[in-house]
């Protein structure tokens, strides 16, 4: 009797045993999978080429097929459409913390472009989330000032990050990338409030780790709000695919 008892006692101390370490097991592999989060490719970098003026190609996450990005405002919204046909706006690619910290602030938006900044092959996102505007007067409230160097994973998180540089912790309305210079390394092209309706033109380029930006032309002394929109600057400046559609033919 005494025996058979022991035999239940030890074979329920065998089942706990078991049970114990195989949820210890599920949740050291759930956290590991939540810590992680996709990886990138390993694939060499691909052409970065515009197909029109709010399109861009490029291999976003080097797994050798080539991805779109689209920003249809031109403002530094857009959504990267994955070969897959997975998509996501860059608003994705703000880390946790700085998602935590935007929750307590009032109109805080996201700005984001895409260019290879460094120069490596890889195309990289450039990445804002700052607070627009009380009034005339400029917040100093920008959460997020930062360039992720590709190859970049599918939710736009990268191995590699930077700061970029600003003067100013104002909101930035808008951004955009373009090779001005044809060099290989794009600049990043920021207009950022500079108060009473007006804002600022900014250029940044890689400089260290990171990317430094400085005032495009002090005499210009910048534009209305959203005056800077019809500026031209843009991805075409990185390269034209081979199969861009031709431009329509406007006449004479
Ligand atoms: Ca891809
Ligand atoms: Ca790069
Ligand atoms: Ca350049």
């Amino acid at each position: 009797m005494s025996s058979s008892l022991s035999r239940r006692r030890e074979r329920r101390r065998r089942y706990t045993a078991i049970a114990s370490a195989a949820l210890a097991l599920i949740g050291v592999v759930g956290w590991q999978l939540s810590v992680m989060g996709p990886e990138p490719g390993s694939h060499a970098p691909m052409e970065i080429c515009a197909l029109n003026n709010t399109t861009l190609r490029a291999d976003v996450d080097a797994d050798g097929h080539q991805d779109e990005i689209y920003d249809k405002t031109r403002e530094g919204d857009p959504l990267v459409t994955f070969a897959g046909g997975d998509t996501v706006r860059v608003e994705k690619a703000r880390g946790r913390w700085q998602k935590f910290r935007g929750v307590w602030s009032d109109d805080m938006e996201t700005r984001g472009t895409f260019g290879d900044f460094d120069g490596d092959g890889y195309i990289d996102l450039a990445l804002f989330y700052s607070q627009h505007d009380t009034g005339d007067s400029p917040e100093d409230n920008m959460i997020t000032h930062e360039v992720h160097y590709g190859p970049l994973a599918t939710d736009l998180s990268s191995a590699r990050t930077g700061t970029i540089r600003m003067p100013y912790g104002s909101f930035v309305s808008g951004v955009r990338a373009t090779d001005l210079n044809h060099d290989g390394r794009a600049e990043l092209q920021i207009f950022q409030s500079s108060g009473d309706g007006t804002e600022r033109h900014y250029v940044g380029r890689q400089d260290g780790d990171g990317i430094s930006a400085a005032v495009f032309d002090q005499e210009s002394g910048g534009y209305t709000t959203g005056e800077w929109r019809r500026l031209k600057l843009g991805w075409l400046d990185l390269g034209k695919c081979h199969d861009a559609p031709k431009p329509k033919a406007t006449g004479r």
